[in-house]
């Protein structure tokens, strides 16, 4: 019997909830409303949240208790990118194919509906938390999960990643730089997605570091394969729907194409040893790794926002 799901099984659970843990909002506010469900509705491919949910499945946790996180990772990632659109960021007039949320509201709207669902996720996983007062090790579980979050987002993940990003606009890198920057801009949500999912399902030290190594790996990848594409479109004199590619150090910058390509292997390579272990188990984990080779190859990372 088949227990553990595919990507696509995840994938449609979160479309089905992902409004559930949105705040009824007043009448007052509406148009904060409709522009954070623009952003939410708008085709993300949900790939952090399925992550959670996978690794909550992994370790023996009931999914539909971990939606709350789930949709939570998910409210986080798509204020980062409504925040890294705006014209004082990464000005890009188009993601996924559809006007920025700047662009269809307005910047200050933006700037609000980002805020709104940074801390909608926030209130989502700590209504979830008050279910539990009187029990410990679930409670426990539940702090763990948004612990993880909150540092995969904050200061030391993503905030982190993006500042280092912006400062190094135009200047030369370091290697180390470089990934630093990518650890934290984009694997970090993607780690503290599998961390958070392994300790809401009650997962053991041991699962918990794999999947960690699993998300770093992974996030690398994903960002390698980002820099690839941006390179080609460049080299290629396609642009951006923006009209522009920032001067940001990238891979292929410091290590040339052919190399950025054996080291996005090298990740890859790294992921596959480190869920192989759990094979029977972990089918959404091989899937993850096949998905985004496809997606490098066929240059749909971050997609569509270049469409
Ligand atoms: C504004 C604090 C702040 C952070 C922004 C995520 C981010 C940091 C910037 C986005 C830059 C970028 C395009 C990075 C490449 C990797 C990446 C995060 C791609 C977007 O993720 P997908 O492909 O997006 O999972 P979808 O559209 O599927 O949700």
């Amino acid at each position: 019997m088949k227990i553990f799901k595919e990507y696509g099984y995840y994938k449609e659970l979160i479309e089905r909830h992902i409004m559930d843990f949105i705040p009824e909002i007043e009448p007052n506010s509406k148009t904060l409303y409709d522009s954070m469900h623009y952003s939410l509705e708008n085709g993300g491919k949900r790939i952090r949240p399925a992550m959670l949910l996978a690794a909550c499945d992994l370790s023996g946790g009931d999914v539909a208790q971990a939606l709350p996180y789930a949709c939570a990772i998910e409210y986080i990632h798509t204020y980062s990118l409504i925040h890294d659109d705006l014209p004082s960021m990464d000005d890009d007039d188009m993601r996924r194919g559809a006007p920025t949320n700047h662009v269809a509201f307005g910047e200050a709207v933006a700037i609000l509906a980002g805020d709104g669902l940074l801390t909608s996720a926030f209130e989502a996983m700590n209504k979830d938390m008050l279910i539990y007062f009187d029990s410990p090790e679930l409670l426990k579980r539940r702090i763990r999960a948004s612990y993880e979050i909150s540092k995969g987002a904050g200061c030391k993940g993503m905030v982190a990643g993006q500042i280092a990003d912006i400062e190094s606009e135009n200047k030369s890198a370091s290697k180390e730089l470089i990934d630093d920057i990518h650890l934290n801009k984009t694997a970090a949500l993607m780690v503290a997605a599998v961390k958070a999912g392994a300790y809401l399902g009650g997962a053991g030290k041991e699962l918990v570091a794999d999947l960690e190594s699993y998300g770093e790996n992974i996030g690398l990848a994903f960002q390698i394969a980002d820099d690839i594409q941006d390179t080609l479109e460049d080299r290629g004199g396609a642009t951006a729907d923006s009209g522009t590619i920032r001067n940001r150090p990238a891979y292929p910058t410091l290590y040339g194409l052919d190399e950025s390509r054996k080291r996005f292997e090298g990740v890859i390579g790294n992921a596959r040893k480190i869920i192989a272990p759990y094979y029977d188990n972990a089918e959404f984990f091989v899937e993850l790794i096949d998905m985004i080779i496809g997606l490098a190859e066929r240059g749909q990372i971050a997609a569509d926002d270049k469409a």
